[in-house]
């Protein structure tokens, strides 16, 4: 009866809706119907939904029975309603637990359980599981229930984030406020995280939102600028379980004025020719429009614009088209422009004048500038044809001189090593009054002889007019009695000559060679002397066998002489020969003692060559050698400078000798100055300080007790070195042949002894403390047998070579710049070895045969190089050994010169191999050829 009362109550009762009776627990099938009957009568009565449960299918979802006790319920049942209404409700019991146990049915069998005494746990809800819930509790045993009417909203899935406050069109500048909002249902909350690309920019967690928030907010605020144009924000909500990860984003569209830059071309620098492309790069939203133009005026016409791109495309651009090029871009919120200067970079090129000859007088300047054109600027530098040594721009000449008649050649070269250089040429020709080529201006005959005396000539223009002049006779050509003249033109010179026949007495006498052009004219001094040896008699013929004999003497007579000349050419100066010889080894090595120690009685170092009887010795270091003004003749003027001159002369009674001496009298001219007197006291005081030596020219004597002042020394027939070495480059060829037949001509092993015998000189000088100041070649004076003798000693240097460039002007005199070492250039500290600097100098001007020392720089250049520890670099003929020992004596530091004594050591050691002292063979041509030859001292190489 129970069993059939129960299925009563929870079959037929619930479905017929009397389980709202309250005590439809107890009630019978009889109170049943009599309920009923009621219920129909009065009408349905409806629970009211207690609560809405929202749930995301696939979660679990926990349905709320509204029962609050201490003590668990009797029985829980939970029912779900199907139908809309009351009327058509069916009620399925899902669950019922009580005291004989719980039991879930149908769907909910393995995923329905009760928590909390009553709320019923699904653990997975479905889409299908929408619908609305009842549980039923019974409270107390009279059967009263708690009905509780649960609705469970099953979501397919949250509806995701969504993003709000971006409304474009957007300016850079403004700031923007992002909004993410996102769906929160039930339990399941989602993290929600704003990114800009991959980096994370803010994020929220779920734990911070209500129980009862429905919508989870997460804000980002950013002030933008052109650089977030396109740029994608997204916004991600995180939800744990099976909606995962929901995301939305929002791309921005900045608009902002625009920018510019050129990325066309790279550098700026371009070459004439090349096809030049320009590319603007415009950055612009909305896009810009781009245009082109050329600053300085006229695009190239053979441009071509590509729009789409932003190019400009040049053809073969060129030198005119050199410029600014802008880029212009515009769009609705501004204007930008971007330009580039082009540096169109072509070869160098020289203006045509150049090429004009040009003429020039002795003695003007002369400058030539050499315009070039080329970018970048091309370096001008000035050559001689045939010459390696190159000069600055403009060319410049002061006072020029014959010797700088010749070819120039312009050459301008670019920095950029592949574009050629141009070149440009113009012939100097230099015109002036004739030159009379010094040669032989003493002539000797016998009496009853005859002699040519002979007058070389150089011209340009030529020489209108050549003339022999002595007393009142006056020969251009011809015959006049014992008096003939004739004249041989060659292409550069003419050649005069006056032969006169039957010597008499009064020929012996100076004659005028006079040459005039149109320039001018030059005369030349030349002396015809008694010869003193006699004239060899004439072998008398006496027999038939007297040519058999005669031919005997002669053979034997050639032979002598030839040997005579072998061993002259043996030129016993060198080292090697004096080594040779002990006595003159001691004597040497005695040199180097202070002289002072040195008596009367040793021998005086002996040269070969050297007449000892021409020595005036005493024993006296200060020795008083006044010399009788009336026993001096003298002949003609040697040189003159502005205040002095130097005169040949002849000596009578020299060291108590019957024979007149040729000597030299350096003398002041008529009306030179005081100081130029005092200038030649003060270097006659220091010449008596220096006993004989001989290379060094030996003071003779003095006439100082009247008016003008005398200084006789002894006489150098081959005038300073400097002017000696000039004239024999052009005897270059026969020299190295070694024929020797002419004292110009000049052998390595001459150049090699004249080196050897200055340093000897000036070891002898450096031993008596006496710092000379200005040893050079033209300082150095050269005997008849080549030996070669220091001169020119104290502080007269200007006296005698007024016309000489070498001494560059300062306040207080002319200075021998090019050979000063550094420390007298820059400090004014001149010791024994700033002259050994000077020695190294004068060595280079000897194996060049006498060239300007640091050709092709000017006096400040030369200085400012120096400074920077610029040497002049090897001769190219001269071997590596003896430039060694010239950069020793250019070393910065003086004391790690060597000093004179090394010097004449390793001299020996080098010139004793004298063969390849100089290598012939590469000595520049244009040094030696017959047209330098007529060049006067100031020559530069
Ligand atoms: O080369 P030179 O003929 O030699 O020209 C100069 C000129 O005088 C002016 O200095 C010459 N000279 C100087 N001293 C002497 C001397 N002692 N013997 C011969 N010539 C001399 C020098």
């Amino acid at each position: 009866m129970d069993f059939l009362n129960s299925w009563f109550r929870t079959g037929f009762l619930h479905k017929t809706g009397l389980r709202r009776h309250p005590r439809y627990r107890q009630m019978t099938w009889m109170d049943s119907l009599v309920f009923l009957a009621t219920l129909w009568t009065l009408g349905s009565t409806q629970e009211p939904i207690s609560s809405t449960t929202v749930v995301l299918a696939g979660y679990p979802a926990v349905l709320s029975c509204g029962y609050v006790s201490d003590q668990p319920p009797v029985s829980v049942d939970w029912y779900r309603l199907e139908g809309l209404d009351a009327d058509q409700e069916r009620t399925h019991l899902l669950y019922h637990d009580s005291g004989s146990g719980t039991f879930a049915f149908g769907k909910y069998s393995d995923r329905a359980t009760v928590v909390d005494n009553a709320n019923l746990r699904l653990d997975t809800v479905y889409m299908s599981d929408n619908g609305d819930y009842e549980c039923e509790v019974p409270t107390t045993e009279d059967y009263d229930i708690v009905l509780s009417k649960v609705r469970l909203q099953v979501l397919d899935s949250p509806d995701g984030p969504r993003i709000t406050g971006y409304s474009p069109p957007l300016f850079a500048g403004q700031t923007l406020h992002l909004r993410c909002e996102s769906q929160i249902v039930g339990d399941v909350r989602p993290t929600l995280v704003w990114y800009n690309g991959s980096r994370e920019l803010s994020r929220v967690e779920p734990s911070v939102w209500q129980p009862d928030t429905t919508t989870a907010v997460l804000n980002y605020v950013l002030d933008v600028s052109k650089y977030d144009n396109a740029k994608a924000y997204r916004c991600q909500a995180l939800y744990r379980g099976p909606v995962g990860v929901r995301e939305r984003k929002v791309t921005l569209d900045i608009r902002y004025a625009p920018t510019t830059h050129m990325t066309y071309p790279l550098g700026t620098q371009v070459r004439e020719g090349d096809d030049v492309l320009l590319r603007c790069g415009v950055d612009s939203n909305p896009p810009a429009t781009v245009s082109w133009e050329r600053l300085e005026g006229a695009m190239p016409p053979n441009h071509k614009l590509y729009e789409e791109h932003h190019l400009l495309r040049i053809v073969g651009i060129t030198r005119a088209f050199h410029g600014t090029y802008q880029c212009r871009a515009e769009n609705s919120l501004g204007v930008s422009t971007t330009a580039v200067s082009l540096d169109i970079l072509y070869p160098p090129s020289i203006a045509s004048q150049v090429w004009n000859k040009a003429e020039a007088l002795v003695g003007e300047n002369f400058t030539r500038a050499c315009v070039a054109d080329g970018n970048p600027t091309p370096s001008v530098r000035w050559s001689r044809d045939g010459s390696e040594e190159v000069y600055d721009d403009p060319l410049y000449f002061s006072s020029i001189n014959f010797t700088d008649d010749g070819s120039y050649i312009c050459r301008a070269r670019s920095s950029i090593q592949d574009f050629p250089d141009s070149t440009a040429k113009f012939r100097l020709d230099v015109k002036g009054p004739p030159q009379i080529v010094k040669q032989n201006t003493i002539f000797s005959a016998t009496e009853n002889g005859s002699v040519t005396l002979e007058c070389e000539v150089e011209s340009d223009p030529p020489a209108t007019r050549v003339a022999w002049k002595w007393e009142s006779n006056s020969i251009e050509s011809g015959t006049v009695g014992r008096y003939s003249v004739r004249q041989k033109e060659t292409p550069t010179s003419i050649l005069s000559t006056l032969t006169i026949k039957s010597v008499q007495a009064s020929d012996f006498r100076s004659y005028q060679c006079l040459a005039v052009n149109l320039h001018g004219e030059e005369t030349q001094v030349i002396v015809l002397e008694r010869a003193t040896a006699p004239p060899p008699q004439p072998i008398p013929l006496v027999a038939i066998v007297l040519p058999v004999i005669l031919v005997f003497i002669m053979v034997i007579l050639g032979l002598l002489y030839y040997l005579r000349k072998y061993w002259q050419r043996k030129l016993p100066w060198t080292p090697k020969y004096l080594k040779n010889k002990d006595m003159e080894m001691r004597a040497i090595e005695d040199d180097y003692l202070p002289p002072i120690a040195q008596d009367s009685a040793s021998p005086m170092p002996l040269l070969p060559g050297d007449d000892p009887s021409n020595y005036y010795q005493e024993p006296d270091l200060i020795r008083d050698l006044e010399f009788p003004r009336d026993k001096l003749s003298l002949e003609r003027v040697l040189g003159r400078g502005n205040f002095g001159q130097v005169i040949k002369a002849k000596a009578q009674g020299v060291g108590g000798a019957d024979k007149p001496m040729t000597v030299a009298v350096k003398t002041t001219k008529d009306g030179s100055s005081a100081d130029a007197k005092d200038d030649l006291l003060k270097e006659l005081k220091m010449m008596k300080l220096i006993p004989p030596h001989p290379n060094v020219v030996m003071l003779i004597g003095y006439c100082t007790k009247t008016e003008p002042v005398y200084v006789i020394v002894e006489y150098c027939a081959l005038g300073n070195l400097q002017n000696f070495l000039r004239k024999c480059r052009s005897k270059r060829d026969s020299t190295y042949a070694n024929i020797q037949v002419d004292e110009r001509l000049l052998t390595p092993r001459d150049l090699a002894s004249f080196i050897w015998q200055i340093a000897r000189g000036m070891a002898h000088v450096a031993s008596l403390k006496i710092v000379h100041r200005d040893l050079a070649s033209r300082n150095v004076l050269i005997d008849k047998n080549k030996v070669c003798k220091i001169s020119d000693f104290g502080l007269s240097r200007d006296v005698y070579d007024t016309d000489n460039e070498e001494y560059e002007q300062k306040t207080q005199g002319r200075l021998p710049l090019r050979w000063m070492a550094p420390e007298s250039l820059f400090d004014h500290v001149y010791s024994v070895k700033s002259d050994v600097w000077s020695f190294g100098i004068t060595m280079w001007e000897v194996l060049t045969l006498a060239c300007t020392p640091y050709p092709g720089l000017s006096p400040p250049a030369m200085m400012e190089r120096l400074r920077n520890g610029f040497r002049m670099s090897k001769p190219v003929h001269c071997n590596e050994e003896v430039y060694d020992i010239m950069r020793k004596c250019w070393e910065d530091d003086p004391e790690d010169r060597p000093t004179f004594i090394d010097l004449v050591r390793l001299l020996e050691d080098v010139i004793t191999k004298a063969e390849d002292f100089i290598k012939i063979d590469e000595i520049p041509a244009a040094m030696y050829d017959e047209s330098n030859s007529k060049k006067s001292k100031q020559e530069k190489c």
